[in-house]
């Protein structure tokens, strides 16, 4: 079963020149063709699996050398696909990894398809689909919080958090399957109420716990969109470069100086974050390009995963900008920003007075001297990931990503139907149905009868040679 279907070849490494570049083969070809493209320097030498080896690659025709190479066997069931495996390390040149592996084709190989060394270990049961997508975030990590997410993906944490939810529904539709078989024994209310009860708690609780970390898992993955917001003047643009440690965008006492949105990718602590700088917010403004700027603004708010208010500590908080902070789309995390604390401030009690219950004082920081700076850091990690303790990167791992998140809600959906069935009183039959439609769907997340359109759609965001 292992060792069906053809041989496939592709090169592992990224093109461009490098120290070392990999032309791997997967399939039941791979021994042979080791054998006729790879010559040993220490003849006569019995190579073993999983063992490197120092030789030549040659052309199969003309018995040329292509390359000084190391080749190892990975037999299977031990290795990446579970097939037989052969990899040559090559010198990392285009043209050598080109020479190598056409070599390779010649002698029966294919070359292989986005992601198809991947799709071989799903299919084969090296690994789940989870974590097959959890490979491709990892060669795709960009920051230390994605690489951390993907890896503990990859360790399986996805299918241990869907193993508890799975058990449950399953009991629950053994209970049901019995009903129906033997529907003279009436199943007694005492009975249903417990089943619902644990149906309650170890599945749906455990779906929308998962379904809670999604917010979470994407901000891990792909970063989050933090939109500094306020009034005229305030120092937003000043901070923005404050963040990037550059004078990335224009600053000046004038008031309406951004007009346009101004975006940069930063990393704080590991985490990846586009952080946005907009125009100040002045509904009353009867400037067209600053109307057009306010406009921009607020759209920015819609998308934003956390909205930093800034205020001016000198000025204290004005009535407009309680007005902001009411208008802010609703749910939208959102701190408040003193900033210009290098000033005396005018009105003493000013940071006092704004109504935020998460942060009743605001931040006070300053743009200009960078006092304040990573407390307000800090702050946002806080608010995007939980407080400091929860902060391990480590423990929103099983988070799904959109395919699976959508997976996960028509679990729910199906399993909270099942519910009111049996609490309803429903023919058992009907319990059992949702029951079945709901582990069909976490089935999905796994791979385990995952239709092959949508594995060709997972595995087309691969590169060749994964
Ligand atoms: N003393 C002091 N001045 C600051 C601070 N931050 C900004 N400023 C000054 O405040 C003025 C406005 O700063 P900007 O960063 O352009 O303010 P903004 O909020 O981007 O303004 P708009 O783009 O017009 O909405 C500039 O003169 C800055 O030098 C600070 O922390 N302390
Ligand atoms: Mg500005």
């Amino acid at each position: 079963m292992l060792q069906e279907g053809d041989t496939i070849a592709a090169i592992a490494t990224s093109c461009g020149p490098g120290g070392i570049g990999i032309v791997r083969v997967s399939g039941p070809l791979s021994i042979t063709i080791r054998n006729l493209v790879f010559r040993p320097s220490l003849a006569a030498e019995s190579m073993e699996s999983h063992r490197m080896y120092l030789g030549w690659a040659v052309d199969p025709d003309s018995g040329s050398v292509l390359d000084e190479v190391l080749a190892v066997v990975m037999k299977a069931p031990r290795s990446y696909t579970r097939e037989d495996i052969l990899e040559l390390h090559c010198h990392g040149g285009p043209a050598v990894l080109r020479a190598v592996l056409k070599a390779v084709v010649q002698l029966g190989a294919r070359p292989a398809g986005h992601g198809e060394f991947t799709r071989r270990a799903v299919l084969n049961g090296r690994m789940d689909l989870a974590q097959a997508e959890a490979v491709l975030d990892l060669v795709r990590a960009e920051s230390e919080a994605e690489r951390a997410v993907a890896a503990k993906q990859l360790s399986g944490a996805c299918a241990t958090a869907l193993e508890r939810i799975r058990s449950s529904l399953l009991l629950t539709l053994a209970h049901a399957e019995a009903a129906i078989d033997f529907p003279e024994e009436d199943i007694e209310t005492l009975h249903i109420d417990g089943l619902v009860l644990a149906l309650e708690r170890d599945a749906l609780q455990q779906l929308d716990d998962l379904l809670e970390t999604y917010r979470n898992g994407r901000i891990l993955r792909e970063g989050a969109r933090i939109v500094l917001a306020g009034r005229p003047n305030v120092g937003k643009s000043s901070l923005f470069n404050a963040f990037l440690g550059i004078g990335r965008v224009l600053v000046s006492p004038i008031p309406g100086t951004t007009r346009d949105v101004i975006e940069e990718t930063i990393e704080l602590s590991g985490l990846r974050a586009v952080l946005v700088d907009t125009a100040g917010i002045d509904e009353k403004t009867d400037h067209p390009l600053e109307r057009l700027g306010v406009e921009l603004s607020r759209k920015e708010l819609e998308k934003a995963d956390l909205v930093l208010v800034i205020l001016d500590a000198s000025t204290g908080i004005l009535p407009e900008e309680k007005a902001l902070f009411a208008s802010l789309p609703p749910g939208t995390p959102h701190l408040a920003v003193f900033n210009k604390t290098d000033i005396p401030q005018k009105t003493k009690d000013g940071a006092a007075t704004i109504e935020d219950k998460d942060d009743p004082d605001g931040i006070p920081v300053s743009a200009l001297t960078g006092a304040g700076l990573s407390m307000l850091r800090n702050r946002i990690l806080d608010v995007l990931l939980g407080g400091e303790g929860k902060r391990d990167m480590s423990i929103s791992a099983y988070v799904p990503n959109l395919r699976q998140k959508q997976a996960i809600e028509e679990a729910r959906d199906a399993t909270l139907r099942a519910r009111d069935a049996l609490q309803s009183g429903a023919p058992p039959e009907i319990a059992a149905l949702d029951l079945r439609e709901a582990l069909s769907h976490l089935d999905t997340i796994l791979g385990t009868g995952t239709d092959d359109e949508v594995l060709d759609q997972i595995f087309s965001r691969f590169c060749i040679g994964k």
